[in-house]
């Protein structure tokens, strides 16, 4: 093996930063309006250094990722850039109060960090260092559409469209069924039959609420429901699907690929969005797109457009890829779309590369 492929852990740096959004997110459970991020960057010995973010949902969670990842520099410093090894490492260090929330975070940023130092190493975008290849990836517009009434979500749609995708997502949970109707009409009217509708309830509805209006939506065109009850309720999810006509679609909340084996077992959804933070980094994808393939379950990315277009174009069951800019003001080079598809960058490494000027204007002190 050539020795400047073998890497060492120096430092690991990490900094907060609450970057605005250009549209604000109404959820049923919450407006986001700034994208709090724990940037890392992990120093080798060799030089080559590798970089990430994670997506914090809440400021309330951002320092607290950022301590508990500076604290772990130590840990780790002296090792190998071995991804699979730190792994091993870290989560041994968390077997006991378990290696999911902000924990699972601060592990799957550092391993997002490390892949991104291995793949800079070998002078490849991260894509190839996984043994795929760069390639479009089919991208739904996820930057709003959030619950802002049917006259509103209409306008926003149209504009959300207009770059070219051939796909967006609206946010639904409305008081009651007839608005979400309501808001769905209004939007598909905006958008015409040539742009695909998905639908995301964010765990908004009991299971008996949800099985209602699931069947009432059923003739509406959408692409997909996604998360229409709680997360873990996979005994829910498999009822639902057996009643429904739309395709659902959930994973976004699967903390590990062990927790979507088990969700698969249960025939709880038709599609699966594992999330690059939540499931583990890489290497948490990696084992998530190998399950997914041998389940035959299609799977699309949440969050993280940068790192998942690598991540889903090395993926067999690849479907379509959420995209936001959220990250777009701190990045030199944001996440290019062409025509509705994205396309892992041509540079060694996921991309990911500072533009200190915005990062200093969104440091959290
Ligand atoms: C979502 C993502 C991130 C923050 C809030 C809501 C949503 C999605 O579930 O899938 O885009
Ligand atoms: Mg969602």
């Amino acid at each position: 093996m050539n020795a400047r492929l073998r890497l060492t852990i120096r430092d690991l740096r990490v900094r907060a930063a609450n970057v605005p959004m250009t549209l604000p997110l109404q959820t049923s459970s919450g407006t986001i309006s700034i994208a709090p991020l724990a940037l890392i960057d992990l120093h080798t010995e060799e030089g080559v250094t590798g970089s990430a973010y994670l997506f914090c949902y809440t400021p309330l969670v951002l320092k607290p990722v950022v301590q508990l990842i500076a604290n772990l520099a130590p840990v780790i410093k002296g090792d190998l850039v071995a991804p699979l090894d730190i792994e091993r490492k870290l989560q041994s260090r968390f077997r006991l109060l378990g290696a999911k929330g902000v924990a699972g975070m601060a592990l799957a940023g550092i391993d997002m960090a490390a892949w991104d130092a291995l793949a800079k190493a070998q002078g490849m975008p991260l894509v190839r260092a996984l043994g795929g290849e760069a390639r479009r990836i089919p991208a739904y517009n996820s930057c709003g559409l959030g619950m802002i009434g049917a006259e509103r979500a209409a306008e926003e749609a149209q504009r959300l469209a207009a770059p070219g995708f051939s796909a967006i997502k609206v946010r639904l949970g409305y008081p009651d069924l007839v608005t979400d109707i309501a808001v769905v009409r209004a939007v598909k009217r905006a958008i015409g039959d040539d742009i695909l509708l998905m639908a995301d309830y964010n765990q908004a509805l009991s299971v008996a609420e949800a099985a209602r209006r699931i069947q009432a939506l059923d003739g509406e065109g959408l692409y997909w429901i996604e998360e229409p009850i709680l997360a873990d309720d996979y005994a829910g999810y498999a009822h639902l699907r057996s009643k429904a006509g739309t395709p659902i679609q959930m994973g976004e909340n699967w903390w590990g690929p062990h927790e979507m084996a088990k969700c698969l077992a249960t025939g709880a959804t038709d599609y699966g969005m594992p999330d690059a933070m939540k499931i583990g980094g890489v290497t948490g994808w990696q084992q998530a797109a190998a399950i997914a393939e041998v389940a035959g379950l299609p799977v699309s990315s949440h969050l993280f457009p940068e790192v998942s277009a690598h991540l889903l174009a090395a993926s067999p069951t690849c479907h379509w890829l959420e995209y936001v800019d959220w990250a777009a003001p701190i990045l030199q080079q944001p996440l290019k779309l062409e025509g509705g598809y994205a396309i892992a960058p041509d540079v060694a490494g996921s991309g990911i590369a500072w533009d200190e000027a915005g990062v200093e204007r969104c440091l959290v002190p």
